[in-house]
């Protein structure tokens, strides 16, 4: 399906939509202010524990979340200042907390204003952002959730728990294992070691087959928010265009009443409505619409639209109004044979792969890295980037879609590497988890593309029914999206790759083999795509490639780790791409954006290296080329009628 017309998706989407997104409970809108809803930050500083004992369970014996953190002091030793969001790894002094396994203990007070307390017409929920790995959740020491999986949020309606007597304040406890199994996702495993004359008694370490470090902790907002008992609980939108005529689908799911109106509204960016309609489902139709194109592609690039939606339930108190609104960008993605299609023009990736990583926070949301990050994105001239390796903050999202960088939405799905996580126990919790993450994101015209994985095991046996029913699972949570995973196999022993509708393939030519031997690069490089496109016929993205390159090291002729050597490793890349291209390579995108941390291995110099900024965002040599490649292909893939074209112009590439 995904090969023919976006026309027919437009059909299709909606009936399927309905089918897809039923398997999960509730929707998960994003937290957003309006004439019916509040929002409460819990950010800040937490009271937090690390479980020491010996089984880690001590806070559970000793009902840790039963009174506040600094009661049961005495018990189990002083309560830390932790900031939320952050890790908690990396900001302290104490060597076992940065690479501590188990259960963490983070508790705050919060002050709920009277009405939220005593209006039994408002309906108040706890959300939680992001927490890894497993979490458990406690108000005033009642259990109101549990949650698997880091990346995604998850909530709690607490309403009747503040709301049934005098409140004068809420305690919130939230415990977190960061213990990672075969069966979760990203897979890990415990070692234990039990030779006495080597190891301490009950020694034991976590391996991975990731390269990112195991950060932990509430690492994205914690955050109170109200509706209205009756409200709207999900919105799916899908577009399409039909001449110059936009077309919007949604649905939107109600929770609290039998009884209601429901009135959509679709307003311009400057506030005019275009386009109206009323009930649950339909179809807006916007004349002239004003297309959301990636950055670089258009000269008014990223254009959104503002779906408002008004709720009038009926309850037994009366009418009940909810109210939400959000962003809209109407525009269509197809794969052909040969090339990947946004707006019916083919669209070239050329960005980057990411991680949520930095100094001290670790992978804590950050605004000011955020907005640096997104800078730099756009100096460089990047159109896309790839969640590599797990779903990014929702804040992110909400600016690719506001400055139209494209993305590759990618799951946890990394160092899936033994038999074990390709059981159907481990299956399972991977469709949960394409479950909620297609939730959370199907509405953002900037994700164009779902990675189940990357870098799986994808040629042992189990692998071809593992991507067959994960990858048609996706299809059907969202058949408006073409559906990948990122391989490193060879072309011939892959068995997860008949079904992405366009082949993602990572190689480190002239890194890990060969090393040092960049002269062997174009013709490995040639090969490879060659090889993948003769046996699938589908459009090849290069998603990973790259040098381990120390900012500073200096080495002409190039020698590995210098910023010559990765200089030069990119450039015979690109020989290859600027062919390939030509005929169905249809994007390219750099591995590292930045330098990130990792386990300490002999491989890995503090983190690795392997970024074209540093750590701290500051640039290699090999950042400026990049930056004149790609304003270079921006150039190439511009497809306005007008004569402006995409301009670098010194450090100010903004010409839009
Ligand atoms: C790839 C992985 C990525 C690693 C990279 C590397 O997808 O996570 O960081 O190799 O080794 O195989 O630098």
């Amino acid at each position: 399906m995904l090969r023919e017309r976006a026309g027919a998706w437009a059909v299709l989407g909606p009936l399927l939509w309905g089918c897809g997104l039923a398997l999960l409970q509730g929707g998960m809108l994003y937290p957003r202010e309006s004439r019916s809803r509040e929002r409460k930050e819990l950010d800040g500083l937490w009271s937090f524990r690390a479980d020491f004992s010996d089984n880690r369970r001590q806070g559970f014996e000793q009902q840790w979340y039963r009174a506040s953190l600094r009661e049961v002091r005495a018990l189990s030793g002083p309560t830390l200042d932790m900031p939320v969001p952050s890790s908690f790894n990396d900001v302290g002094q104490d060597g076992r907390l940065r690479s501590f396994v188990g259960w963490v203990w983070y508790e705050r007070e919060a002050t709920l204003p009277q009405r939220w307390t005593q209006d039994l017409g408002t309906r108040v929920v706890l959300r939680i952002g992001s927490a890894h790995y497993y979490a458990i959740v406690w108000v005033n020491g009642v259990h109101v959730a549990e949650h698997e999986g880091g990346h995604l949020p998850f909530e709690a309606d607490i309403s009747k728990l503040v709301q049934s007597g005098p409140l004068s304040s809420c305690r919130i406890t939230i415990a977190i294992n960061n213990t990672l199994s075969p069966y979760t996702l990203p897979p890990g495993t415990i070692l234990y070691q039990t030779d006495t004359s080597k190891y301490p008694k009950g020694y034991f370490v976590q391996n991975t087959n990731f390269d990112f470090f195991n950060y932990a902790g509430l690492h994205r907002s914690v955050l109170l928010y109200t509706t209205p008992i009756s409200y709207i609980d999900d919105i799916t939108i899908t577009t399409d265009v039909d001449q110059d005529i936009g077309l919007v689908n949604y649905q939107i799911f109600i929770q609290g009443s039998e009884h209601f109106q429901l009135e959509v509204f679709l307003l311009d960016a400057d506030g005019r409505t275009v386009a109206q309609g009323t009930g649950g489902q339909g179809q807006l139709q916007v004349p002239r619409a004003h297309l959301w194109w990636p950055y670089l592609m258009h000269e008014h690039p990223a254009y959104l639209y503002s779906l408002e939606v008004r709720l009038t339930a009926q309850t037994a108190d009366g009418p009940v109004s909810d109210f939400y609104t959000l962003p809209v960008g109407i525009r269509t993605v197809a794969v052909t044979e040969s090339r990947f299609l946004i707006n019916g023009k083919p669209f070239y990736f050329h960005g980057v792969n990411k991680h949520e990583d930095a100094d001290i926070r670790g992978k804590g949301f950050d605004w000011p890295l955020l907005v640096k990050d997104f800078n730099l994105l756009r100096w460089l001239g990047a159109n896309a980037f790839r969640t590599s390796h797990y779903p990014y903050a929702e804040e992110v999202m909400q600016l690719c879609d506001r400055y139209g960088i494209v993305v590759i939405d990618e799951s946890p799905g990394a160092g899936i590497a033994l038999a074990q996580s390709l059981s159907n126990m481990s299956l399972q919790h991977h469709l949960e988890v394409m479950e909620e993450m297609v939730r959370r994101d199907k509405n953002h015209p900037a994700v164009v593309m779902w990675s189940v994985a990357n870098e799986p095991a994808s040629s042992l046996k189990p692998a071809g029914y593992y991507f067959k029913t994960l990858i048609a699972h996706t299809k059907a949570l969202d058949p408006s999206r073409p559906v990948t995973f990122v391989t490193k196999s060879s072309y011939e022993a892959d068995l997860g790759v008949p079904y992405v509708d366009v082949i993602c393939v990572n190689s480190y030519y002239s890194w890990y083999h060969d090393y040092g031997h960049m002269e062997v690069i174009q013709l490995q490089l040639a090969t490879q795509f060659e090889n993948w496109y003769r046996t699938y016929q589908k459009p090849i993205i290069q998603s990973e490639y790259g040098a381990e390159t120390i900012a500073g090291f200096h080495q002409d002729p190039p020698l590995m780790f210098s910023e010559e050597y990765q200089k030069g490793l990119l450039e015979q890349y690109h020989l290859v791409l600027d062919q390939k291209r030509k005929e169905y390579v249809v994007g390219e995108l750099i591995w590292n954006f930045a330098d990130f941390m990792t386990d300490q291995s002999p491989q890995r110099a503090i983190g690795n290296r392997k970024g074209i900024f540093t750590r701290q965002r500051q640039p290699k040599s090999a950042a400026f080329l990049l930056r004149e490649r790609y304003w270079k292909l921006a150039n190439e893939t511009w497809h306005h009628q007008s004569a402006v074209k995409p301009q670098c112009v010194g450090n100010s590439p903004f010409i839009f």
